[in-house]
């Protein structure tokens, strides 16, 4: 189309993404890693509501070489014909007007037009290039686009009887500030995406290394092997999921949960297959239902007596694993992240199907019923020893002391938003750290030897450790149901710990404990995960660090050859003096933080039972995939 005839319909187009090129944020959350995973998701979301329209059973997903990723599904194919109102393709439409295809008020499910519900098109603006192939009506279709703006228009390139759509995108380093999609991250989803669309066949390819890896994620039996799967390394109180389904008028509702003989509650909500980690309704229902089943059933079993207190809702969902996924025409998320469903019938709706389909599992299968209920009571009776035991602590002073533990270094700065704490492996490392800080606003708490494994042990046994009493007192916010991010003495926490498998543990532990104990630090964005350097590459008088083997490649492979180097391997924080140290992990203007999230329940569930939990073999298998590293075995 020549320039001069763009109707003012164009012109908005795109100013339209435009705006999405100018406040990025705005669309898809953030311009770091997770807004990067987000392209891809959106995407995939696509694919998925045609998966939920019965049209589509696979979705074929590959990283490329170049960095760019491809999303192809076999469902009918965006439409091409012109749509009149633009006088542009369908294909066209779908890829530059924001918002198009109207999310709500259509006939099924939708996916998309969910978390940010932003549509392909912002995935087109926030892109150098992107590629769309379309399949129907005996023929292909191809197009393409650079930063969002069309380079010609849809043409038929080819025939073909299949159907589908496929979407190739190469990131925009200019907005992103990392354009390097992550294996995990994209699998973790995924999978996820697999076990919340029972049968639908997601693959994932990723070639850029000389070996493809590839994986096939495929569920038959939905979110029941999700489940499972949370569960896989636990051992669970009754053989199978408990599972109920129902759909009505106001949509549709899925539920599967199993006990096991953890002190974890896990239990994830989603809404048209959007995780709302904020909860809602659906969520409020299903715990309602749970704490008044579980309690009629054990009064009436006399397993209650009449003098009892009702159990409470955590004590009945103390090792519970569950999954309610419920899906609905017009969804309302709202929450600070927008991931909690606000939908008021979904509580009901969720409410009476649960309690109909536990009252009747419940009556069907007595011998589960019992080890649940009895499971029920002892945590109810361990919760009050633990409060007996947290206010007899308390009395002694150790939970809210004012005294700060001896081994603290704090910082001079009070203002805690300005301040951060290191968690430092060891003394030999804590010395150095406190060498190396700046005192105005960085405190460090070193951590002798391994901390308690808080998953393994109690309450009790935890409180009583003294590196786990430091750390409490340190931080100033108590923990549990007495906590208060308001106290909190420091905005930033950072693990510090080396570079190896020993590291890694002691790290997973720290962060067992605050997933436990502290959550709502990580939700406040308060724990981060410090860097040091891998290699330290000298030559001439000069020295650079490398964080990753990746990176040190790299820097090999940026001197000349005649070049001499010398290359120095950390194994610990302590082989570096405190100027490295803070050069390398410490300095705010050149270190790297690695923030942590709860994004990823899933991830760090299984991170974090591989190597706290019962089960002596993953744990096994962990240290033998990185045998090599590993200083002392104390696991
Ligand atoms: C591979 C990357 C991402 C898609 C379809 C299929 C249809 C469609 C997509 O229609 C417009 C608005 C409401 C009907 C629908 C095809 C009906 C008939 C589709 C994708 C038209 C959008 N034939 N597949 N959009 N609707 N896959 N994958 O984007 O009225 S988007």
């Amino acid at each position: 189309m020549p320039e001069s005839s763009y109707s003012g319909k164009d012109i908005q187009v795109l100013e339209g993404l435009e705006a999405v090129r100018k406040r990025p944020g705005m669309y898809i959350g953030s311009t770091g890693p997770k807004g990067l995973h987000h392209l891809v998701y959106e995407i995939v979301d696509n694919s998925v509501d045609e998966a939920l329209a019965g049209q589509c059973t696979t979705i074929e997903i590959v990283i490329h070489a170049d960095g760019s990723v491809s999303v192809t599904d076999n469902g009918r194919g965006i439409p091409v014909d012109n749509v009149p109102k633009y006088r542009k393709s369908g294909v066209e439409v779908a890829l530059t007007i924001l918002h198009a295809g109207g999310k709500f008020g259509g006939s099924g499910y939708k996916v998309s037009g969910g978390l940010h519900g932003v549509g392909v098109s912002v995935v087109n603006a926030l892109s150098t290039r992107l590629e769309v192939e379309v399949k129907r009506d005996g023929k292909i279709w191809q197009m393409a686009f650079e930063r969002g703006k069309a380079k010609g228009s849809l043409e038929a390139t080819g025939r073909s009887k299949a159907t589908g759509t496929k979407v190739r995108f190469w990131a925009d380093p200019e907005i992103f500030e990392t354009v390097e999609f992550s294996w995990d991250t994209i699998a973790t989803h995924m999978r996820e995406t697999a076990f919340l669309n029972k049968n639908l066949r997601i693959t994932l390819t990723d070639e850029r290394e000389l070996e493809p890896r590839y994986e096939e994620f495929r569920y038959a039996g939905g979110i029941v092997d999700f489940v499972k799967y949370l569960n896989d390394k636990k051992e669970s109180i009754h053989a199978r999921p408990i599972y109920f389904e129902s759909e009505g008028a106001e949509g549709m509702v899925e539920v599967a949960m199993q006990w096991n003989t953890g002190y974890t509650e896990t239990v994830l909500a989603f809404a048209n297959n959007i995780n709302t980690h904020e909860g809602g309704t659906h969520l409020e229902g299903f715990k309602n239902a749970l704490t008044r089943t579980i309690n009629d059933y054990a009064r009436r079993q006399g397993i209650l007596k009449e003098k009892d207190d009702n159990l409470s809702g955590e004590d009945i969902r103390e090792g519970l694993t569950a999954i309610i996924s419920v899906k609905l025409r017009e969804p309302q998320f709202e929450g600070q992240t927008k991931t909690k469903l606000g939908n008021t019938e979904m509580r009901s709706l969720v409410q009476s199907v649960v309690t109909a389909g536990l009252a009747e599992y419940l009556e069907e299968h007595p011998k589960p019923a019992r080890s649940i209920v009895m499971k029920s009571t002892q945590a109810a009776k361990a919760r009050a020893a633990a409060r007996k035991a947290r206010e007899l602590t308390r009395r002694k002073g150790l939970l809210e002391s004012s005294t700060l533990p001896g081994k603290l270094a704090d910082c001079s700065v009070k203002e805690a938003a300005l301040t951060e704490i290191f968690l430092v492996e060891g003394d030999s490392a804590g010395g150095s750290a406190k060498q190396a800080r700046d005192r105005s606003f960085q405190a460090i708490l070193p951590l002798r030897g391994k901390i308690l494994n808080v998953e393994k042990a109690g309450i009790n046994r935890a409180l009583s450790s003294q590196e786990i009493q430091a750390l409490i007192t340190a931080l100033g916010t108590s923990i549990q149901e007495e906590f208060d991010l308001e106290q909190a003495r420091y905005h930033k926490v950072i693990i510090m710990t080396d570079a190896d498998v020993d590291g890694a543990h002691i790290r997973c532990l720290l962060l067992t404990f605050f997933y436990r104990y502290m959550r709502p630090m990580i939700d406040a964005g308060y724990v981060y995960i410090a860097q040091p350097p891998l290699y330290k590459i000298s030559y001439g008088k000069k020295h650079e660090y490398a964080y990753t083997d990746k990176e040190l490649q790299k820097v090999l492979a940026r001197l000349p050859e005649s070049t001499k180097y010398s290359l120095q391997r950390y194994k610990g924080l302590g082989e570096m003096n405190p100027e490295q140290l803070w050069e390398t992990t410490m300095d705010p203007e050149r270190r790297t933080l690695l923030q942590v999230t709860l994004d990823d329940a899933l991830a760090a569930e299984e991170v974090f039972v591989d190597l706290m939990g019962d089960q002596v073999e993953p744990r096994k298998l962990f240290i033998q995939r990185h045998a090599k590293n590993v200083r002392f075995l104390d696991v």
